[in-house]
C-alpha cells in the first residue's frame, strides 16, 4: 500500500485514529481528521495535530469536500453510518479500518482473538505465551495498544498477537490472521450492529480471508462459535470445557488435554491457573489450541499458565478489609460478561452494577443475580434496568446508589467477612466515565481510600 502524497480522511480523533494520522504523515500522505467533537472539546490536541499538518474538520456535520479523497480510515468507535462514510462509499472511495491498515504493513504471523468475552485477558495470555516461549511479540489492538503504532517494528520471525473487535472487523477487506480465534458469541453491540446475525456476521469476518495453512479455533461449547466450523473447513481446531474432543483443547478429569487426532496428552493440571472461574478455564483452553496450532512446546504453554495472573479491571483483586475481598471487574461491560464473574465466586456477594445499557436484556443476569448475590446496588443511567429484571424475579435486597462514593460506602456497610464485593456493571462506562478504565480506577481509589480509614 503506497499512501505517498495520497489524500486520506481519519475519522475520529481517539486513540486510534491519532495513532492512524500519525503512521500516515511518517508515509507522507495528505492527512485530513474529522471529528464530532468541537476545538473546544478537543483541547489543545486540536492545536496539537493541526501543528503537526494535519486539516481538522471539527464539530457536527462539518462540510468535508471529498473530492481528491483516495482514502478513509475510520475509526472501530464510529458507526459506519456517518455522513462522510456514506458519502465515501457513494463516491466509490475505500473505507477501511486501522486494523486493515495495519494489515497491510505487518510481516509477523498475526493471532487474531475476538468474541464477546474474555478477548483482553486471552490476548494477554497468548501473548505472554510466545513472551515466556522467547518470541519478541507485540501484545495490541483493541486491547488499547493500536496496532498501527508498533507493527512496522515486528518482523517475519516474531509474533503479533492482536484483539480485535467486532467494530474493527467490520471494516477489513484483506485482514489475514495466521490463527484467529473466536472466544463466544453471545448478544452484545447490537445498537451498533442492528441485529444477532449482523453481528456474528461481523465476528465471523476474522477468518474470512483466510488459507490453507491457518488456523481458525473455535469454542465447541458455544452453539454459534461451533456452527461457524463450516464455514472455516479444515482449518479448525475447537477447545471444550464440557466434551473431550478428538482433536483440540478439552478437560478430562482435573487435567487440560490436548489431541491432534491421532493421540492425547495432559498439558497441566486445571488447578495449576491462577485466573479465577469456569469462562477463564475456557481462556486457557483457548490458548493452549493456539499454542498447538503454533508449534509451541507444552513445557512452555505449561508454564505460561501457571504464571499468567490476569489484567487489570478484569476479576482484579483490589484489596481485604474486615474479611471482605474486593474485586474490581469494570470491563464487565455487557450482562454475560457479569454473569461469569458472579460465577467466578461461592461465596456471598455484594454486587455493583449499572451503567449505560447498549441495548441487550438484563433477564439471565437478573436470574444469576438471584442465585449468588445477596445485596445488590445499583448506580448509573441504566441502573434501574437491572433493579426492574431482578425485582421481576422477586430479589428485592437493592440499594441505588447516586455516585461511585455512595456505592462503595454502602457496599462496605452491607457486606459481611467471608462475602465479596464484586464490581461488574454488565453495562458500559460511558454514562459517567471516559472508559472502563477509569471506572476501575475510580473504583479501586475509592476502595484504597476505606482501607486508610
Ligand atoms: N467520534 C466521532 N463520531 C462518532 C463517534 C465518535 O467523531 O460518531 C469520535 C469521538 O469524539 C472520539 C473518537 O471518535 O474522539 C473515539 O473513537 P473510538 O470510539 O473509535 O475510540 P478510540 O479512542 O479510537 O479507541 C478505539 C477502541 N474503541 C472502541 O472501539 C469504542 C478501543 O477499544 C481500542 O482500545 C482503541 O481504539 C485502540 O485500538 C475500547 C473498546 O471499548 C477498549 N472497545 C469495544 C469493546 O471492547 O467492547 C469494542
Amino acid at each position: 500500500m503506497n499512501l505517498k502524497n495520497k489524500h486520506v480522511l481519519v475519522v475520529g480523533a481517539g486513540v486510534s485514529g491519532q495513532a492512524v494520522s500519525r503512521f500516515l504523515l511518517g508515509k507522507q500522505a495528505k492527512v485530513s481528521l474529522t471529528d464530532s467533537r468541537t476545538q473546544e472539546q478537543m483541547g489543545p490536541l486540536a492545536d496539537e495535530l493541526a501543528a503537526q499538518g494535519i486539516s481538522l474538520y471539527l464539530g457536527e456535520n462539518p462540510v468535508i469536500d471529498l473530492e481528491n479523497c483516495d482514502l478513509l480510515v475510520v475509526s472501530p468507535g464510529v458507526p459506519l453510518t456517518v455522513p462522510p462514510v456514506v458519502q465515501a462509499r457513494q463516491k466509490g472511495i475505500p473505507v477501511i479500518g486501522e486494523l486493515e491498515l495495519s494489515y497491510h504493513f505487518t510481516r509477523s504471523p498475526i493471532i487474531a482473538i475476538t468474541g464477546t468475552n474474555g478477548k483482553t485477558t486471552t490476548t494477554s495470555l497468548i501473548g505472554q505465551m510466545f513472551r515466556d516461549a522467547g518470541y519478541h511479540t507485540l501484545i495490541a489492538g483493541n486491547i488499547g495498544l493500536p496496532l498501527i503504532s508498533e507493527v512496522e517494528k515486528y518482523t517475519a520471525e516474531d509474533v503479533v498477537v492482536a484483539e480485535v473487535s467486532s467494530f474493527q472487523l467490520e471494516t477489513t477487506a484483506q485482514f489475514r490472521p495466521k490463527v484467529a480465534v473466536i472466544l463466544n458469541i453471545t448478544p452484545d453491540h447490537l445498537d451498533r450492529h442492528g441485529s444477532m446475525a449482523a453481528y456474528i456476521e461481523a465476528k465471523a469476518r476474522i477468518f474470512a480471508q483466510q488459507r490453507e495453512g491457518d488456523w481458525v479455533v473455535l469454542n465447541y461449547d458455544d452453539p454459534i462459535t461451533r456452527d461457524l466450523a463450516g464455514a472455516a473447513q479444515d482449518r479448525v481446531i475447537f477447545f471444550s470445557r464440557q466434551h473431550i474432543l478428538e482433536k483440540g483443547s478439552f478437560i478430562q478429569g482435573d487435567k487440560i488435554m490436548v489431541s491432534d487426532g491421532e493421540g492425547s496428552w495432559a498439558i497441566a493440571n486445571t488447578a495449576s491457573l491462577r485466573i479465577p472461574g469456569a469462562h477463564n478455564l475456557e481462556n486457557a483452553l483457548a490458548a493452549v489450541a493456539v499454542g498447538q496450532a503454533m508449534g509451541l512446546a507444552p513445557a512452555n504453554i505449561a508454564y505460561t499458565l501457571s504464571s499468567f495472573t490476569g489484567v487489570a479491571h478484569r476479576l482484579e483483586y483490589v484489596t481485604t478489609i474486615n474479611g471482605v475481598a474486593y474485586i474490581n471487574d469494570s470491563k464487565g461491560t455487557n450482562p454475560d460478561a457479569a454473569i461469569k464473574a458472579l460465577e467466578a465466586y461461592d461465596v456471598p456477594i455484594v454486587l455493583i452494577a449499572g451503567g449505560k445499557n447498549k441495548g441487550v436484556s438484563f433477564k439471565d443476569f437478573a436470574q444469576k443475580i438471584k442465585e449468588k448475590v445477596r445485596v445488590l446496588i445499583t448506580v448509573g443511567m441504566h441502573g434501574y434496568q437491572i433493579a426492574e429484571a431482578v425485582q421481576e424475579q422477586g430479589f428485592t435486597n437493592i440499594f441505588n446508589a447516586q455516585d461511585y462514593a455512595q456505592a462503595v460506602k454502602i457496599a462496605h456497610e452491607q457486606a459481611k467477612p467471608g462475602e465479596v464485593v464484586l464490581l461488574s456493571p454488565a453495562c458500559t462506562s460511558w454514562d459517567m466515565f471516559k472508559n472502563f478504565e477509569e471506572r476501575g480506577e475510580l473504583f479501586k481509589r475509592l476502595v484504597r481510600e476505606l482501607e486508610e480509614r
